[in-house]
């Protein structure tokens, strides 16, 4: 306890780093003080809603774009103390029921031995996409985790201990489909055609590529558990140029085998994490999606709140999805979209978020008022109750 005092008020990160590495482990955790993120995650009764934004660590936020100014992204992610104070940012402005890790899904590509950088104006770069299945042999498919990504499990570690137990840290991944998507098409793209031309090509490469980032996908997951992360989401952003069956395919059941893995060897030690799916555009999948092992589903927002409780039977909390550009409407506005959004998904067995995450140039206020106009009326709501 001592040490945790200590190591809370310490000023400078790399010292406590070097401090805290060889006793790693949740019992020197400071204890947590808002639960609301967790119990609604699993369906319990909450005090209000619970509420936090997809990129809240980014752009919009003038302190965010100073600390980057200048520096490498991927230099920044592997820096513990740069995503310890870039995840605490939005935490200083706004009562957000949950902080996520800063960091970014293709360090998991990089890990694997892909070069990614990020330019300027143009978003993640792979110089040397994966072209033809000849080319997996370039991967590294047996990636040391705890060595490739120590800087991400470090950056967690220092993250819950500075968060001082006052909301949770949520750990995060990208879906086998999505980074696969990136590893060929080497950059964003509407169409994922180049990766789409794999899965009906190469289907056996497709599933060979996917099943290797899965394997390391349980193992990263796993080592952020092990380094504090409080909960999982794992990002399929590209469900949405899938149809149902490539969906089927190429997607869910790697998704399964996620949860299910993690799950698993999670129990073994005692431990149990909740787990968040967010498939963007993927609303086909959804009474699918709510039968994965996941106790969250994520939404983005094309899909109405009623209609996602009834195709997902109570079988699961729900996530989202007020649409991001409802944040660039008057303050007044943002409360009546949040209060139909509420009355829609109800106040139990809900997280508030946005359909995807923040942009830019999105004012901060209007982030305030959307996060308390969810406490507000959430709070408003079960008074009724
Ligand atoms: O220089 C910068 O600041 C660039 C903007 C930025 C930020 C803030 C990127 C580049 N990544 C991030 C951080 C990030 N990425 C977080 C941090 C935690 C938080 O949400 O506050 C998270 C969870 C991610 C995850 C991520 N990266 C996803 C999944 C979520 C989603 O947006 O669908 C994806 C697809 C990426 C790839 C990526 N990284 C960055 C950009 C601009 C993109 C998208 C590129 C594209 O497809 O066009």
């Amino acid at each position: 306890m001592e040490r945790t005092k200590s190591i809370a008020v310490s000023g400078r990160s790399h010292d406590f780093l070097k401090l805290a590495a060889p006793c790693r482990g949740p019992k020197d955790f400071p204890k947590l003080k808002n639960d609301a993120f967790l119990l609604a995650c699993r369906g319990q009764e909450t005090p209000h809603v619970p509420v936090w934004c997809m990129r809240q660590a980014g752009r919009y936020l003038p302190e965010f774009r100073e600390s980057r100014a200048g520096k490498d992204f991927f230099a920044t992610c592997r820096s513990p103390s740069a995503c310890c104070e870039l995840t605490l940012q939005p935490l200083r402005r706004f009562p957000f029921d949950a902080a996520i890790i800063f960091s970014d899904i293709l360090v998991i590509p990089q890990a694997m031995g892909m070069d990614v950088q990020m330019v300027a104006g143009k978003g993640p770069t792979f110089p040397e996409p994966l072209k033809e299945p000849e080319d997996l042999l370039l991967l590294q498919s047996k990636v040391d985790v705890n060595k490739e990504l120590d800087y991400v499990f470090k950056a967690i570690t220092l993250t819950r201990h500075k968060l001082e137990g006052k909301v949770p840290l949520i750990g995060f991944t990208g879906a086998p489909w999505t980074l696969m998507a990136y590893m060929i098409e080497g950059g964003g793209s509407t169409t994922q055609s180049k990766a789409k031309r794999w899965l009906y090509r190469h289907p056996e490469a497709s599933h060979q590529l996917l099943k290797m980032l899965t394997d390391i996908i349980v193992e990263y997951l796993l080592g952020q558990v092990a380094a504090g992360a409080q909960a999982l989401q794992v990002f399929e952003s590209h469900a949405g140029c899938l149809g149902p069956a490539e969906f089927q395919e190429f997607s869910l059941p790697y998704l399964r085998d996620i949860a299910r893995k993690v799950k698993d060897q999670l129990k073994e030690s005692g431990q149990d994490v909740p787990m968040i799916v967010f498939a963007k555009d993927g609303h086909y999948g959804l009474e699918d999606l709510s039968q994965s092992h996941y106790e969250v589903v994520g939404l983005d927002w094309t899909i109405d709140p009623r209609s996602a409780r009834e195709r997902t039977g109570g079988k699961v909390s729900l996530q989202g999805n007020m649409d991001p550009c409802a944040l660039y409407a008057p303050k007044e506005r943002i409360y009546e979209i949040v209060k139909k959004m509420l009355e829609g998904f109800g106040t139990r067995g809900y997280i508030a978020n946005l359909g995807h995450g923040l942009y830019p140039d999105m004012d901060p206020e209007n982030v305030g008022a959307f996060v308390e106009a969810v406490h507000a009326h959430s709070r408003h709501l079960l008074n009724l109750k």
